[in-house]
Order: structure tokens, then C-alpha cells, then sequence
């Protein structure tokens, strides 16, 4: 069974407690449990994986060019900053989907751009964390052709 690498940047591991006006009540662990639902029901297998480190993020992303078929990322902030995490993706082959809950074209100007989405096949903002189901069920998609 192929593998899905869902992974979540900085701050997200308070997802439930952090600001729920813009990112709902749900936490990591049901977005999780959400992901390997979706994930399955395609015939897909998914690992999820967080972290608040830039680097941390970096490694798992290398190591999905052997270990996974596609990866589903919500980089946070490191969205909006980070040239090193496009660089690791751009040396992963398979398919990536990037993951905003929130809608960030209507949010501070800062958060208008990110320098993941030039490496995207597919972006979702502003589902909520339905946005992470969405992205698994494209993710399974391509992979199937
Ligand atoms: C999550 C974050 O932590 C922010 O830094 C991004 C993103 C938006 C989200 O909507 O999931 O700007």
C-alpha cells in the first residue's frame, strides 16, 4: 500500500486551543485521525508527522522521496518564509498538496503569499480542516493516474 506523508508546521500542534475563531476547534489528532480515514478509504496509507522546527520539517520531507508516494503539507508560517522547505520539495518527485485552514488571501497581506504554492500541484485554503481531506483525496488521485 503506497503511503501519504501528511505533514504540519509550527503552532498546529495547538490546533483546537489556538485562536479556534480561525482555526476551529478540531485538534492535530483528529485532523489525523481525519487524514488516515480519507486516506484509507482510497486504499492509501498515510503518516503524519509535526513539528515546530524548519529543519525537523526538511528531513521528513527528504526522506518521503523514498518513504512516501505523495506528501500533504500545511508549512504554518514557514509557508510564508521558507525557501528551504520549497527547495526539499522540489527534490520530492511525487505529488504535493499544501494545506491552508484558514483562507490567507483574506487574512494580513504577509500571509498572501507562499513560496510552497510554486511547487504545489494543488493548494487549499479556507476549508477548515476539511481542507486536509480534500487534499488527501487529490493526493490519491493523481497518485492512482
Ligand atoms: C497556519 C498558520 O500557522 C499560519 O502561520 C498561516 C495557516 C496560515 C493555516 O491557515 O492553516 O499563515
Amino acid at each position: 500500500m503506497q503511503t501519504i506523508l501528511v505533514l504540519n508546521g509550527p503552532n498546529l500542534n495547538l490546533l483546537g486551543q489556538r485562536e479556534p475563531a480561525i482555526y476551529g476547534s478540531e485538534t492535530l489528532a483528529d485532523v489525523e485521525a481525519l487524514c488516515a480515514e480519507t486516506a484509507k478509504a482510497d486504499g492509501f496509507a498515510v503518516t503524519c508527522r509535526q513539528s515546530n522546527r524548519e529543519y525537523e520539517l526538511i528531513d521528513w520531507i527528504q526522506a518521503a522521496r523514498v518513504e512516501a508516494a505523495a506528501i500533504v503539507i500545511n508549512p504554518g508560517a514557514f509557508s510564508h518564509t521558507s525557501i528551504a522547505i520549497l527547495d526539499a520539495l522540489g527534490a520530492f518527485e511525487g505529488p504535493v498538496i499544501e494545506v491552508h485552514i484558514s483562507n490567507i488571501h483574506r487574512r494580513e497581506a504577509f500571509r498572501h503569499h507562499s513560496y510552497v504554492s510554486s511547487r504545489a500541484d494543488a493548494v487549499i485554503a479556507g476549508a477548515g480542516v476539511q481542507g486536509y481531506a480534500f487534499a488527501v483525496q487529490r493526493a490519491a488521485r493523481l497518485l492512482a493516474g
